[in-house]
């Protein structure tokens, strides 16, 4: 009863929201669609839901494709300038069998490409790794088997910095079994997989899409957080955000526990730890007076292990839009340029039009966001199956999948890129007003903060490590900071006002 009255109400939204889908274009930052070649003598073929892409150092980027048509298989294709590829070949491990599902790939800062998939007969969770070749090295190896709770789906892969590969899943089928959530590690390189754990309750309550992005992560403190189903009455359906926390990189995980739970529908969680330990968080969540086109990409950051969360400790910072909005699971914290991405669809699964996919980022570690941006403009279509990978230069590689393409019933896979963010690029109003130098500078930087009062700086390096923080005494405009014991290179000093807060780079000489 429940759900035909959702349906009918969101039938009836649709119609009205009808005019808003015209064409919005794309941010003129994103280089064009490049339709990626098809298998030989196919004529259709789908990506991978959210990690079917990986970047070598090298430039060389590799896509992974299931081909729809004819005997099916898995296919990947590489290219080095991202509009030129590959013919389509054929991946052949020795334990790829029938009925395998949720393909997903990575690469890590060592030029490897992790690979996990599942498969249903017999059921098994299996990884393999290829080098920057595309030599598979490393063959089938099984991570676990004997699903305790149907089968193995909506699987994760991330490595850290101290190059440990991380796989959470959860048995059993969302939507179809009361899935839980799953984990096991790889500490020699994906050569052997610990004992898998169950991270969530076997409570009869579903607890499903366990993730945690580790990539720019040296530490040993981790967290996955999952969407659990609240055993609490609700008009919709009430999913809330659990999280495990462990000490040791991995090796035992906490209790669950649930962050901030409300009768709201709060779902399918995206964590980023980024290089200072910072956890970033991001869900779709949408209020329980509507359901269906409230659904918005929230966030908020914690600095005490998921203790207290900000800006608002109840989630309420909105990144998306006023339109439906699914996150996707393509959240990353560059390196390179200090840069926290993160994506979602504006999805409209009723009307199943002109669903795009948006960008926002962050280069001040999750105070400020930029205005979001289209990352693609299908019109009409709403774009399948995507994923996102970072480039070696800090710039961003996307595909997707565009259904009825070029005919009805056949399927294509795109393929995106966008350089670098450059953080001087962004200014806010009170910009103008902040000033630093000299800059270049090789003894001291002086802040100075005309009109406004200054409250702290903080001084971070390119991998985001901070390395200095002052609280301004109350009426203080200008402050000047030694840096003369810094190696040369660029840094970013984060300077909160009265007003606003606002990033600086500045260069060491
Ligand atoms: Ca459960
Ligand atoms: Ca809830």
């Amino acid at each position: 009863m429940k759900k035909s009255i959702t349906l009918a109400c969101a039938f009836l939204f649709l119609f009205f929201q009808m005019p808003l889908q015209a064409q919005h274009g794309v941010a003129p930052e994103w280089s064009a669609d490049v339709e990626l070649p098809v298998p030989p003598a196919s004529n259709s073929v789908r990506g991978f839901l959210y990690s079917n892409i990986g970047v070598f150092s090298n430039g060389k980027r590799v896509v992974f494709m299931d081909r729809q048509d004819g005997p099916g298989g898995v296919y990947y294709t590489y290219s080095y300038n991202g509009t030129d590829w590959s013919e389509p070949e054929y991946f052949t491990p020795q334990d790829f069998t029938i009925g395998s599902n949720n393909f997903k790939i990575i690469t890590d800062d060592l030029d490897r490409l992790h690979i996990i998939w599942a498969s249903h007969l017999p059921k098994g969770l299996y990884y393999a790794q290829m080098d920057s070749a595309l030599n598979l090295v490393i063959d089938s190896v099984r991570i676990a088997d004997n699903p305790n709770f149907g089968s193995f789906n909506d699987m994760y892969i991330t490595t850290d910095l101290k190059h440990r590969i991380h796989v959470m899943w959860n048995e059993g089928k969302t939507g179809e079994d009361i899935p839980e959530a799953f984990y096991a590690q790889s500490t020699d390189g994906g050569q052997s997989w610990s004992e898998k754990v169950m991270l969530s309750e076997d409570d009869g309550l579903p607890s499903s899409f366990p993730r945690g992005q580790f990539n720019a992560w040296a530490g040993d403190t981790l967290a996955i957080l999952w969407r659990d189903s609240s055993a609490q009455p609700s008009p919709i359906e009430n999913w809330d955000l659990q999280m495990v926390l462990s000490l040791d990189g991995g090796q035992t995980w906490s209790a669950p526990v649930t962050i901030n739970p409300s009768l709201d529908m709060q779902g399918d969680p995206d964590l980023v730890i980024d290089p200072e330990g910072r956890f970033h968080l991001f869900y779709h969540g949408a209020p329980v007076q509507d359901p269906y086109w409230g659904m918005r990409i929230h966030y908020g950051y914690s600095n005490d292990l998921g203790q207290s969360w900000q800006p608002s400790p109840v989630f309420d910072n909105i990144l998306s839009q006023e339109q439906r909005s699914y996150l996707v699971e393509g959240s990353r914290y560059d390196l390179q340029t200090g840069t926290l991405w993160t994506f979602w669809k504006e999805e409209d699964i009723v009307g199943l039009k002109g669903g795009d996919m948006m960008a926002a980022y962050s280069t001040d570690r999750g105070l400020s966001w930029s205005t979001p941006e289209y990352v693609t403009d299908r019109g009409e279509t709403s774009i399948g199956y995507k994923a996102v990978s970072l480039l070696p230069d800090g710039g961003l590689a996307i595909n997707y999948e565009l259904p009825n393409y070029p005919d009805e019933g056949l399927l294509r896979v795109f393929y995106k890129e966008r350089p670098p963010v450059t953080v001087a690029s962004r200014e806010t109003p009170i910009d103008s007003q902040l000033s630093i130098y000299p800059n270049p500078t090789s003894d001291f930087v002086t802040v100075s903060a005309e009109g406004l009062e200054l409250r702290s700086l903080t001084l971070f390096d390119l991998n985001g490590r901070q390395l200095f923080a002052a609280k301004i005494p109350e009426g203080q405009q200008v402050y000047a900071i030694d840096v003369q014991h810094l190696p040369k290179g660029i840094y970013f000093i984060q300077i909160r006002t009265d007003e606003d807060v606002v990033s600086k780079r500045f260069l060491v000489q």
